[in-house]
């Protein structure tokens, strides 16, 4: 063990989450590390859910009666709790969707339909998770724009020079990049590309859904145009997520989905969009999703994200260190200064699957494949990878086991 960087108490917190208390066998606890695909949740979401089921569920924003009065309220608080959480300068501009794949598919869709032709650049990244890559891929092929990406530098960051080129050289109309990579850990300096799209007359919109959760976000200041993530990354319910866009762009876009709540006036003849965020939220929402979202922003500001961000720093520095130990693994992506609470690694000889299923045996989850980015996997020559990812729960005696876990693999395949 290092020296131990832990801002808050971590076995408080580990209390918190009902299923961190399980075995993942007879005799077996879990150690879970597929945080960057879904995190745990911890009784205070769990709660707020479950009361509002047992207490106040009702549609929201129709009914005048108490009960629709409660969950409007309570759903419409926790839209308050994510404006402050990311700093955004209105509550209008925080649009709930399902997630990161919908907050994405809204942009492309309605800002994207309405702005893209035949001549227009959409600049993306080598290492975008599929989600920022297809949605633009089907509007491209009905639109006639081009699609231009980002190269992955060998050390996992993007090729700023590359970036300042495709800006300078083509009609680029919008950036999409992810604020941290899913694979590689990398965070990408968002404020300066968001600066250099802006210089060149083009708007940026961030994939946040591997930095909400784990470091203090602000829209503000990054001078993000759109900015979307998913509220199961980050203690919250599946189903909830976020949208966020600047108040002018989105006052000026067309509504996606049509429907109830959307609309401000309806005849047989046409309809008129109701006011920001409603034009772009049609039909019944999540609403217990939203109201558990609204419970995850309370428990992570509880911590403070400063202290999360550093705990999960100390923690994925001694992961990396401890990988580094043992022979045929390689680490892909940047140093642990600059990257985020995942390490996704090759263990030599060994497919990533067989290494995850061995390591299932011993209680740890990890995910092994191409983590849904596919064409990075490519650009690096791989298939696949072992993904160990962090999260504020997870303790370096977990780190251990992971690694103990790895001789295992190593030994089972061992002459085979
Ligand atoms: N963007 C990034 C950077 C992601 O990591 C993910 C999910 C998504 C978008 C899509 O989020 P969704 O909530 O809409 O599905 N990433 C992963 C992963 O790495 N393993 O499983 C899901």
């Amino acid at each position: 063990m290092t020296s131990n960087t832990v801002p808050y108490d971590v076995e408080a917190v580990r209390a918190d989450f009902p299923i961190l208390q399980q075995e993942h066998h007879a005799g077996v606890p879990l150690i879970y590390l597929d945080n960057a695909a879904s995190s745990q949740k911890p009784r205070q979401v769990i709660d707020a859910i479950d009361d509002y089921y047992r207490r106040y569920n009702a549609n929201v924003h129709r009914g005048i009666h108490k009960l629709s009065e409660a969950a409007t309220a309570a759903y419409e608080e926790a839209r308050i709790k994510v404006k402050r959480f990311i700093n955004a300068a209105n509550k209008r501009e925080v649009i709930y969707v399902r997630g990161t794949t919908e907050g994405i598919n809204l942009v492309a869709q309605t800002w994207g339909r309405a702005n893209l032709t035949v001549g227009d650049v959409v600049v993306l990244t080598q290492m975008e998770h599929h989600s920022n890559i297809v949605p633009w891929q089907m509007l491209a092929a009905e639109k006639g724009f081009t699609i231009q990406y980002v190269p992955v530098l060998p050390d996992g960051t993007l090729d700023m020079d590359a970036y300042a080129a495709l800006l300078r050289d083509h009609p680029v109309k919008l950036v999409g990049v992810m604020h941290v990579s899913n694979v590689l850990g990398t965070v990408n300096p968002v404020q300066d590309m968001a600066r250099m799209a802006h210089d060149a007359g083009a708007l940026i919109l961030v994939d946040g859904a591997q930095a909400v959760p784990h470091l203090p976000v602000d829209v503000q200041a990054l001078d993000a145009d759109f900015y979307t993530f998913s509220g199961h990354k980050m203690l919250a319910p599946t189903g909830s997520g976020i949208l966020y866009g600047k108040r002018d762009l989105l006052e000026a876009m067309p509504p996606w989905m049509g429907g109830g709540d959307m609309i401000s006036r309806v005849t047989l003849t046409g309809s008129t969009w109701n006011e920001l965020p409603y034009k772009f939220e049609a039909g019944t929402p999540s609403v217990a999703e939203g109201i558990g979202l609204g419970a995850a922003v309370d428990y992570l500001n509880s911590l403070g994200m400063d202290n999360i961000h550093a705990y999960e720093q100390a923690i994925t520095g001694y992961a990396l260190e401890r990988l580094a130990e043992v022979p045929g693994v390689t680490v892909y992506g940047p140093e642990a200064a600059n990257k985020g609470a995942v390490a996704a690694f090759t263990l030599a000889g060994i497919h990533a699957h067989d290494v995850a299923q061995v390591l299932d045996s011993a209680g740890i989850a990890v995910r092994a494949g191409h983590h849904c980015a596919m064409p990075l996997h490519e650009c690096l020559s791989l298939q696949a990878t072992a993904r160990a990812s962090f999260y504020l729960y997870n303790t370096y005696a977990e780190v251990d086991a992971l690694i103990d876990g790895l001789y295992t693999v190593k030994r089972t395949f061992a002459g085979a």
